[in-house]
Formats: structure tokens, sequence, C-alpha cells
């Protein structure tokens, strides 16, 4: 009878250890990566991302695209989240369907982190080559220490072709080409197979003896010694002289036929070159901010004074890459993903242009669908419920001017 548990248990750590190795292998193909998921908050009240493009909208295997915009680090970061001091620029995609062929911040290339600063508004592009086929959807990213990844809007590109066509070659410091999608993968694949085999060689020997059950028992009866026998101990130690004989002989022969190495490259870019906004002629005081959750509406009290020289209408409200429009002031041109663009989804009471000198108390809702899809409600559920966003004026002109807003946001159920 115990013997037939002892093989029922090791049946058992035979399968699972299967089961653990084929889920290695085994990764099925997302389609979303939990954007929506990400704590509101995070998305209002770290980076606004604006003014984004996607070059295009299908593109063809070792084709490029780029995302391109502008970012504005809001000045009211949470006290939760680590400021950007180690930033690094990436984009969220569902695993390497592209690849990152280079990024910029202000025109500066950045393959290592960044530090940005509170408050300052900057120019960005990544550039990417496609890789895999399928529907995609591409977002903007910045990857903070200590804060987690902060993901941007996203858009759905299409990829053709042929991953089998996929080239991705580099020319190396001493002027050798190769292809780095295939390049050394058969010795990648046979230190796998060699490493893998010893492990499955060691587990195997010591699966054979008597497992979990009669193991303890010898333990508790004080004859724990006995289960190691001499034979065992000799084993033990050819495994350990095999593996350190194995990666000496491999590294020494590494070594030799590639001499120049050089680690691989970290960091930190400091002085990024942020953009010069317009200055702000106009000011914005939140009165006060509701959320009626029924009508999945933000209604907000906003006096707005113009302090400049040209009368100006409110056109944007954007807010963790949701963009709430007033159609008569301002449209969007660019192609903007549709579930990302509440068209008519900015009412202001009194809209008329606000002339200089001016100052004007208006009721402004922003409603749309979005607030829940892309469950920015969630935010009212906070401990410190507050919203952030970005507010877009336009003057006689058409000049474009962004101020920032942040309050507390208070939540109706009626
Ligand atoms: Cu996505």
């Amino acid at each position: 009878m115990k013997l037939i548990k002892d093989k029922v248990a090791k049946l058992s750590f035979v399968a699972l250890l299967i089961t653990v190795t084929a889920a290695m292998f085994y990764a099925p193909t997302a389609s979303a990566h939990g954007e929506k998921s990400q704590a509101a908050f995070m998305r209002m009240r770290t980076i606004h991302w604006f003014d984004m493009n996607w070059s295009k909208e299908e593109v063809a295997v070792n084709d490029t695209m780029t995302i391109s915009g502008k970012f504005f680090v809001f000045q009211g970061w949470p006290e939760t989240v680590d400021k950007p001091e180690v930033s690094f620029l990436n984009v969220g995609i569902p695993g390497p369907v592209f690849i990152r062929a280079g990024s910029w911040i202000g025109g500066q290339l950045v393959p290592r982190s960044v530090s940005l600063e509170l408050g300052e508004t900057y120019e960005f592009k990544v550039l990417l080559k496609a890789r895999r086929p399928g529907d995609w959807h591409v977002h903007s990213m910045m990857n903070v220490q200590g804060g987690g990844p902060i993901i941007g809007p996203g858009k759905w590109v299409t990829v053709t072709g042929s991953m089998s066509s996929f080239v991705n070659p580099i020319t190396t410091l001493t002027g050798q080409t190769i292809n780095l999608e295939t390049y050394n993968l058969d010795n990648t694949y046979m230190w796998h197979a060699i490493w893998y085999a010893i492990g499955l060689a060691w587990l195997f020997y010591w699966a054979r003896k008597p497992m979990f059950v009669p193991r303890s028992i010898a333990v508790e009866a004080g004859k724990g010694d006995s289960l190691i026998t001499a034979a065992d101990k000799k084993v033990a130690l050819g495994f350990a002289v095999g593996t350190l004989v194995i990666v000496a002989a491999s590294m020494g022969s590494t070594n030799e036929k590639f001499p120049i190495t050089t680690p691989l490259q970290a960091g930190l870019l400091r002085g990024m070159k942020s953009i010069e906004m317009p200055a702000r002629t106009v000011s914005v005081k939140v009165d006060d901010a509701t959320y009626r959750v029924p009508g999945r509406a933000m209604q907000m009290t906003l006096t707005i004074t113009n302090n400049g020289d040209s009368a100006v209408r409110l056109g944007e409200f954007n807010t963790a890459g949701v963009r709430f429009m007033e159609p008569a002031v301002a449209q969007d041109e660019s192609g903007y993903p549709d579930d990302l663009l509440a068209e008519e989804g900015l009412t202001v009471s009194d809209n008329s242009p606000l002339a200089p000198g001016q100052s004007r108390t208006v009721q402004v809702t922003a409603s749309d669908a979005a607030w829940e899809v892309y469950r920015l409600a969630d935010l009212i559920y906070d401990p410190d419920s507050r919203f952030a966003g970005l507010l877009f004026f336009y003057d006689e002109a058409g000049n474009r001017q962004m101020i920032t807003i942040d309050a507390p946001l208070i939540p109706s159920f009626i």
C-alpha cells in the first residue's frame, strides 16, 4: 500500500514537472494589455499624453512606423507614486510584435533612462519596425522607477506579411553584420537543452529513491542521514564538478571566439530638452467638480479669467488620453482612436469668446461612455478622489493654450 502511494506521489511529481515546463513554452496571444485596469489616478495625474500621432494604421513586416506626440509631466504628481527621476520611454504592445528601432525625447536619442521634471512638456517620437502580423493595440508608455508603467492612449495598427521574412540586421562595432533575429539561435537552443537535461538527470536521480512519505518517516525517526548513501555523495560531487567544468570550459572558448565585448549600456540622461509652451494668459479656477454616475458625465464649475490680449474659447478637455471636444471650437483631424475621442463630449454653458480682461464662471460638462469604458470613474472610490486634466483654449487667431486643472471630484449617484 505504502509502495503504491509512493509510486503515485512520484508520478504526480513528474506530471507536475511536465505541466510547469509546458506552461513555460505556451504563451497565448494577448490582444489588450490591461490599460483599463491601471488605476485612474495614475493615468490622470502623472503623464498627460497629447498631440498624439500614429504615422500608419497598416504596416508590412520589416516596414517602420512612428508614434509621436507630446507629454506633460503633471506638477501635481501623486505622493504615492515615485517622481519620474528615472524614466524610460517605451511602447505598450502585446509582446515583441514590433521592435523599437529608436526613441527620442526633445530630438535627443534616448536608448536609456531619463530624468523628467515635473511641470514640463516634452516632445517624443518612437520608431517601430513591424515584426509579427496581426492587429495590435499600440500605446505610448513611460516606465517610471517606483511608479510602474504609465500607459498612454492606444490605437489599433495592422501588421501584414509574414514573420518569417522579418530581419533585424545590425553591424557590430567590429564591423560584422549580423541578423539579430536569428543570431546564434542554435547555440541558445543547445545550451538550454544541455542545462535542461542536466537538471532533469539530477531530478530523476533523486526521484527514483523513496520520496515524500518514507523520507519524512525516516527523518522523524532520526534516521535522516541514512537516506543519503556514499554513492549519492559521489554522484552529487560528480554533478558539481561537471557543472563547474562545463562553465569554465565554455567561458574559455567563448572568450577566445569573441575577444572584444562591451557590457550592456545603462545609465541616466539628465537635462532633457523640454518644449517652451506659449505663455499662459488664461487662468482657470475649479470651483467644484462632480461626477454623475448615472449620466457618465463630469460637471465642473470653472471660473475662467482671460489676462491675454485676444478673446478665448474652451475647445477641449483631455484626461488620461480621453479627449472631450467642444465641436464648435475644436475638431480632431489626426485620426485619433474613436474610443478615446468624444467628438461632442464637451459642453460649456456659455462658450462665447471671453474678451481680454474678462472673467466668467461657466458650467462645463464632459460626458462620454469612456468614463466607464476606460474605468476613469473608478476614481470616485479612491481615498483621495482627485482628478486632473488638460484644458485647451483657442484665441481668435487659432492659437492654442494649455491649462492644467487638478481638483477633488465628488460623486453623485442620483
Ligand atoms: Cu491596448
